[in-house]
């Protein structure tokens, strides 16, 4: 029998809402709904337009439920570390984004009371400077916590729009800076340190946990019925993705490969060193209590901000054709440190990788063609290293990459991180977040069973990915 779910996925570039399809040995989606996330800068700084967000995932669901009237469940996943502040039930502002520049003051203000070393030993994670501890200083400071009761993660806000229940995953979670690494739980120490009030955080709940049916007046909106329960899936997006890596062995490196490029090894337990924490490598949490062991390399934003610079003039620029021409530059161009700060926050990306090519004596991309070339090359060689690095680390053999994500589309990017690596790279599946999606909800409806990796070999049966050999 085929059951279907539906699995609301949230990127920092897109967002979509995508039936599943779920049988004991298939697996099949459909998206039935896609939306951009356009940010939106006020007097205030650069905020999510959640409202925006939660209209357009209400709709795909009523969408879902149009074509296929039985739905079992919903799960919703999310970009990490932002949130909502809460009072009575109403959302107190609009939430900020993480490239909002309010965090950076914030960062010395915690370093000050609590060191990074300390943090880290606390925590696990790599140093970001919009984990949501940074992101709370700059709101104490501004005074803007005084009125908050709670605190909810972008798809635990979705999830209490749609449910009334307040919660908080704990994959996402993890990713605030303020769960313990060892325990799992919100390190009350930490958040006493920290002047924070204890009370702002939910209750925490694993992948797998029923939050509720919708509510009445949500149910009469899209048209799905009571017995239909909002699902917390690994509201992580990052958790989902690694979930749906089609490994079929252990010895696997992964790249989840969208607006950022997310690079590591799957762990038991977390790894603590300081050498991982020097090379800000994060202990972030999995489904089924696992470690993502991995580091933030800049991802596909260097060539999405690029191009939207280019757009500025009213231009469209197709992608595929950009991506052709740049596969075609024979000049040599140059390599620069895609994790270099400076390409963090919004705005000419063109003008700042010429910044960095004139300040290190490269040589300056002169064409757009040769500015793509520039970013894949430099996107492959940083994958290259975090792969490495990640396996001299962790001590786990690496004998293949899997790059998922809306990036394992990118071919020339593919062959150069196999060739950079020394390793076969598997490319696929596009959707693997949304498809990680529907594999913790469908294990939870009872459609699936088993352990990370018959739902691997399920993912590898149902969406075999693209072998690039190095050359
Ligand atoms: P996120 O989840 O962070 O929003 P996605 O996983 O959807 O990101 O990936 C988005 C990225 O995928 C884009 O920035 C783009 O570089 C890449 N991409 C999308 N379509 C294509 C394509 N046809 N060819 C190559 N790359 C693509
Ligand atoms: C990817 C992602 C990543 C986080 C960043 C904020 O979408 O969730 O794992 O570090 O967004």
């Amino acid at each position: 029998m085929t059951t279907a779910v539906a699995a609301v996925d949230l990127g920092a570039t897109s967002g979509r809402v995508i039936l599943g399809a779920v049988s004991a040995n298939e697996l099949s989606i459909r998206p039935v709904a896609r939306f951009p996330n356009t940010p939106v800068r006020t007097v205030d700084g650069l905020h999510w337009n959640i409202l925006e967000l939660y209209r357009s995932v209400v709709a795909g669901l009523g969408a879902a439920a149009r074509e296929e009237p039985a739905i079992a469940s919903i799960g919703i996943d999310s970009w990490a570390v932002d949130y909502a502040l809460m009072r009575g039930g109403r959302m107190l502002g609009t939430p900020y984004h993480y490239r909002d520049e309010r965090n950076t003051a914030a960062v010395d203000d915690v370093h000050s009371v609590v060191s990074a070393e300390e943090l880290y030993a606390a925590n696990g994670l790599q140093h970001l400077p919009f984990n949501t501890v940074f992101q709370l200083a700059a709101d104490r400071a501004a005074g803007m916590l005084e009125a908050a009761e709670s605190l909810l993660l972008v798809p635990d806000l979705l999830a209490y729009w749609m449910t009334g229940r307040q919660i908080a995953e704990r994959t996402n979670a993890s990713t605030t800076g303020l769960v313990n690494v060892r325990t799992g739980r919100w390190d009350d120490a930490l958040i006493e340190r920290l002047a924070l009030p204890r009370s702002l955080f939910p209750e925490l709940v694993d992948a797998g946990t029923g939050i509720g049916a919708l509510l009445p007046e949500l149910r009469r909106e899209t048209g799905i019925g009571a017995s239909t329960t909002v699902t917390a899936v690994g509201s992580h997006d990052t958790a989902s993705a690694v979930l749906a890596v089609p490994a079929l062995h252990d010895d696997f490196a992964y790249i989840s490969c969208g607006t950022w490029g997310l690079v590591g090894v799957e762990l038991e337990a977390p790894e603590l060193s300081e050498a991982g924490r020097l090379a800000n490598f994060t202990n972030e949490g999995g489904v089924d209590g696992t470690v993502r062991y991995l580091h933030n390399v800049m991802g596909l934003w260097l060539l999405s901000e690029s191009v939207r610079e280019w757009e500025r003039d009213g231009s469209t620029i197709s992608l595929p054709a950009l991506l052709a021409a740049a596969t075609d530059v024979t000049a040599p161009v140059a390599v620069f440190d895609a994790n270099d700060p400076r390409f963090l926050a919004p705005g000419d990306m063109p003008a700042r990788i010429a910044e960095w090519c004139r300040e290190n004596s490269r040589p300056i991309p002169q064409s757009r063609a040769e500015f793509v070339r520039s970013i894949v090359e430099s996107l492959a060689d940083a994958f290259a290293r975090a792969v490495a690095t990640a396996a001299q680390l962790s001590g786990k053999t690496v004998s293949v990459i899997h790059v998922v994500g809306g990036g394992s589309q990118n071919e020339l990017l593919c062959q150069l991180l196999a060739d950079r690596a020394g390793l076969p790279v598997l490319a696929g599946p596009v959707e693997a977040t949304a498809i990680g999606n529907v594999l913790v909800q469908a294990r939870t409806a009872g459609l699936v069973s088993g352990s990370r990796d018959a739902l691997r070999s399920l993912v590898a049966a149902s969406f075999a990915p693209r072998l690039y050999s190095p050359r």
